[in-house]
């Protein structure tokens, strides 16, 4: 049963709309242009692709014995390839999108959950009637129709729940998944691709006697002392000796992870949220919050065949972590090594500079805080389904810099004394640059634990803005007009009200 006012509403100005429909050809060609010549990005016609996504309760076989209660996406494809739907194998995990830019992709989102939802697909610049806003969740029974043209760049993102106050226990329940998005100017580069392009979801969670997840957080979140990867425990792959492209994604609710190999061995970064670098990266480790994800580039020709690496999690100060603990493990096969080479440069699509921006030298300021009520807070404010403060109206087309202020020095906030804590802060809709961190001298000690594995280069949709910390970003509200959200991807700070509506205004 189809039931949904708002989608119901935007689909037929959509049908209204009186634009000349472009084949995909022209729109891949646009695309590709997008810099110089921004796309119609007004949907006409019937989609490319159609699917089915619906959201319901399930069991899945995490450990032996008892099967585990979890919540799913389960998914069909009704139009396009038939593989725009990839099923991970043995994980409660969504299925994999899987498309190109300039796709015109309409979901069909069925709620059989026994409360409302409302999917989210993160980091994707679509309009705000598919952006899954808070205020668009659907209840048990009903569905919620998508209609959105894909306009980003090649890269990792991903999709899971955001109805207002239950999207932490929900996506803890199992409802996540990876959107890979491909496009030309990828695909010319060579990269390690189909069986050489491996999803690594990282996630923590806590499980009782009989198997069943245990959702209980504090006021840091919740966490987990069970590592899944994929959905899995004690996750191994086996690797021949050649290049691999990895798909990291932190899918925790709020563990921060400070990853590297357990024999030191450097890792090659090639991509992050907003897709490929400019060029590869060399890291020792890597701090990957929830919701960022991170494209490394591996060649498992440089370690013994059948020897087995491991994917660790070092210790740091933050969220009280002391020992390191597995990621996952990696076989080395015996076979025979087949070079590939890493690219030294990749596409850049576009530039933007800070002086761009039109606040550049009065930026935006966001205090992130723990407010009273003993709530973490915004500016003083925690989240409300319509409210748009004066701070938080911008214009179509400006460019702009944000500032997120760690340091408890805000109107609203408890102060120095107060508590801090890091949060992942991700803005809806677009893809930023990091610009700057500064770090008050008075709580270094977690930020240095975790700083050499920041990766700050690239477009981001989330960034780590640790205790102490000031962190500016520089973004442009394009295309879109309307109402849109940023929160702590903390998903317990998130539920607790750590989020507000930002609104794009027509200038
Ligand atoms: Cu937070």
């Amino acid at each position: 049963m189809a039931k949904n006012t708002i989608s119901r509403r935007g689909f037929l100005r959509l049908l209204g709309y009186a634009g000349i429909a472009l084949s995909s050809q022209q729109i891949l060609s646009a695309c590709s242009n997008r810099v110089n010549q921004p796309i119609d990005y007004e949907i006409t016609g019937e989609p490319d692709i159609e699917v089915r996504l619906t959201a319901k309760p399930g069991t899945q076989q995490i450990f032996p014995g008892n099967s585990t209660n979890v919540w799913r996406y389960t998914g069909e494809v009704l139009k396009g390839p038939s593989d725009s739907l990839i099923s991970l194998p043995d994980s409660f995990l969504g299925p994999v999108f899987n498309v190109k830019t300039g796709a015109h992709l309409r979901v069909h989102f069925e709620n059989q959950l026994p409360e409302k939802s409302i999917i989210h697909w993160h980091g994707l610049h679509v309009p705000d009637s598919a952006d899954g806003h808070p205020r668009l969740a659907v209840e048990n029974g009903e569905n919620y129709i998508y209609d959105f043209r894909i306009m980003d760049r090649a890269g990792t993102y991903w999709y899971h729940p955001h109805p207002h106050g239950r999207t932490g226990p929900q996506v803890y329940q199992g409802l996540a998944g990876l959107f890979l998005i491909h496009d030309d100017e990828e695909a010319s580069l060579d990269l390690p691709s189909n069986e050489q392009d491996v999803p690594i979801v990282i996630q923590d969670r806590y499980f009782d006697k009989e198997n069943q997840l245990v959702y209980d957080p504090s006021m840091m979140g919740m966490f987990g002392n069970q590592i899944l990867v994929n959905g899995q425990p004690d996750y191994e792959i086996e690797f021949d000796r050649t290049a691999y492209r990895l798909r990291l994604m932190n899918g925790s609710n709020a563990r921060i992870y400070k990853l590297a190999w357990n024999d030191g061995s450097p890792m090659h970064v090639i991509g992050t949220e907003g897709g490929l670098l400019e060029k590869p990266l060399k890291r020792d480790t890597i701090t990957l919050a929830p919701a960022q994800r991170i494209d490394l580039w591996v060649d498992f020709g440089m370690w013994d065949p059948g020897s087995t690496i491991r994917m660790v999690s070092l210790s740091a100060l933050t969220q009280d972590v002391e020992e390191e603990f597995t990621i996952f493990s990696a076989r080395i096969n015996d076979t025979e090594y087949s070079a590939q080479t890493l690219p030294e440069t990749f596409p850049n699509h576009k530039v933007l500079s800070p002086a761009q921006a039109v606040n550049a030298d009065d930026p935006r300021t966001f205090e992130l805080e723990m407010g009273p009520g003993m709530r973490w807070m915004i500016n003083g404010q925690v989240f409300d389904m319509t409210d748009v403060s004066k701070n938080e109206k911008v214009k179509l087309g400006d460019v702009e810099i944000w500032e997120f202020i760690n340091q408890g020095t805000g109107m609203g906030g408890m102060g120095m004394g107060g508590m801090l804590q890091p949060h992942p802060m991700h803005i809806h809709g677009l893809q930023f640059k990091i610009l700057e961190r500064q770090v008050d001298p008075r709580n270094q000690d977690s930020y240095n634990g975790l700083k050499d594995g920041f990766i700050d280069e690239g477009w981001h949709d989330t960034v780590l803005v640790m205790p102490g910390e000031k962190v500016s970003v520089l973004m442009q509200f394009e295309d879109f007009a309307g109402l849109y959200i940023y929160h702590c991807h903390n998903l317990e700070h998130e539920d607790m009200g750590m989020m507000r509506n930002y609104r794009v205004e027509n200038s």
